[in-house]
């Protein structure tokens, strides 16, 4: 049952999106996906993917630094390791390579998807299986234009692919926002779910000011609206009680899930298998979360199909998903590099039944879009 690994293969793949995504932090027109494919003695493959957004824009990592600290630092790191014995391999690499969050988490995931492959199980088998086989997704309201939010909100409801709306605000005055948010809610209808994510955009005054009128256009949940350091704001805000508050940035992986639980710093953990630096890290805060009672949603880094069926298959173990996800960044992408795309209907993601991820790449299309 032993292999060992014996390629790490990487690449940057630039996919344009369907329309420019606008944030506070950065507009994307176009998403870098850095492709891992390990190889092992027994001839299986495991694939894994890391994106960051905006390159730098974000955080700390960018696909090029991703792409040659894989090269540099984890391949020779892990070739001729046990492939099988995985948390081995997550106590070598973080004893010896710090931080870069996301290349650990695409190396994981690739680890994890031989695994299962090897096994003959799907990977959310190595969590402990399925406990709902479709995930609710939301879809992201970020075109910087209200008319053309709403015109995509309703085509998003009338084609049955999402019910919840997460608009990107925070770059216009407040007072626009809302009037931007109010908008979109009348045209929808009090029906659907309306979250913003501001992206640390506000002042803990501007939200301090606001988070009532954006209570009073029916937004139902308010992410980081403030500076990812200020956690004492963090904590204020969340004490208002006025609208729940849901950490993004400020979480990066179990110690700060136990930071900001124990100082009631937030509502809602955005889970993001990236920012916690994999997916066993993922699963530790999760954990965490789950013991301080603060409600689960599972976040994107706008990745591609890889690293979101991988947080799928994660999120899928879960007693309560109460916030759903935002495991729509295939959709938001101009092309499909899988042989068949992901499942996404009747507002929900499916999650595949095959060995490991249960994906299988399209070569030509992986080529297509790899950059020279
Ligand atoms: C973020 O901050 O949550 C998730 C959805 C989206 O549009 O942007 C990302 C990042
Ligand atoms: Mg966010």
């Amino acid at each position: 049952m032993d292999a060992t690994i014996v390629e790490v293969n990487t690449r940057i793949l630039d996919i344009p999106t369907i329309r420019p995504h606008k944030m506070s932090v950065a507009t994307m027109h176009c998403q870098s996906i850095v492709l891992v494919r390990i190889k092992t003695s027994d001839g299986i493959e495991g694939i894994g993917e890391a994106t960051t957004i905006g390159g730098l824009n974000y955080g700390g990592e960018s696909p090029e630094s991703i792409k040659t600290n894989i090269d540099s630092y984890f391949a020779p790191l892990i070739i001729g390791q046990s492939a099988t014995k995985l948390a081995a391999l997550r106590k070598l690499i973080n004893k010896t390579i710090k931080d870069n969050r996301f290349a650990k988490c695409a190396i994981e995931t690739a680890l994890y998807d031989a695994y299962a492959k090897r096994l003959g199980v799907p990977l959310n088998a190595l969590f402990g299986g399925v406990v709902a086989n479709e995930i609710g997704v939301a879809w992201t309201l970020a075109s910087g234009d209200t008319q053309k939010d709403i015109a995509e909100a309703e085509q998003m409801l009338a084609t049955r692919r999402h019910n919840i709306f997460k608009l990107k605000i925070g770059m216009r005055s407040p007072k626009d926002d809302i009037k931007h948010i109010a908008a979109i809610r009348k045209a929808v209808g009090d029906d659907v779910s309306i979250r913003v994510d501001i992206n640390q955009g506000w002042s803990e005054t501007q939200t301090v000011q606001n988070l009532r009128a954006l209570a009073d256009v029916g937004v139902e949940l308010v992410e980081q609206p403030i500076h990812e350091k200020n956690l004492a704001g963090l904590q204020r805000l969340t004490a208002l009680g006025i609208v729940p508050i849901m950490a993004d940035e400020s979480l990066k992986g179990p110690e700060d899930g136990f930071t900001l639980s124990s100082q009631h710093c937030a509502n809602v953990f955005a889970i993001k298998i990236e920012q916690a630096g994999g997916l066993q890290q993922a699963r530790d805060l999760i954990g965490i979360a789950q013991a301080a009672d603060i409600a689960l949603y599972g976040g994107t880094m706008l990745e591609g199909s890889i690293a979101t069926i991988a947080a799928a298959h994660l999120f899928s173990t879960l007693n309560n998903l109460e916030w759903g996800t935002e495991l729509f960044g295939p959709l938001l992408l101009k092309d499909e590099i899988l042989a068949t795309p992901l499942d996404y209907s009747n507002f929900t993601l499916k999650i595949p039944t095959g060995p490991g991820l249960g994906i299988s790449l399209d070569d030509d299309k992986v080529n297509f879009y790899t950059r020279k």
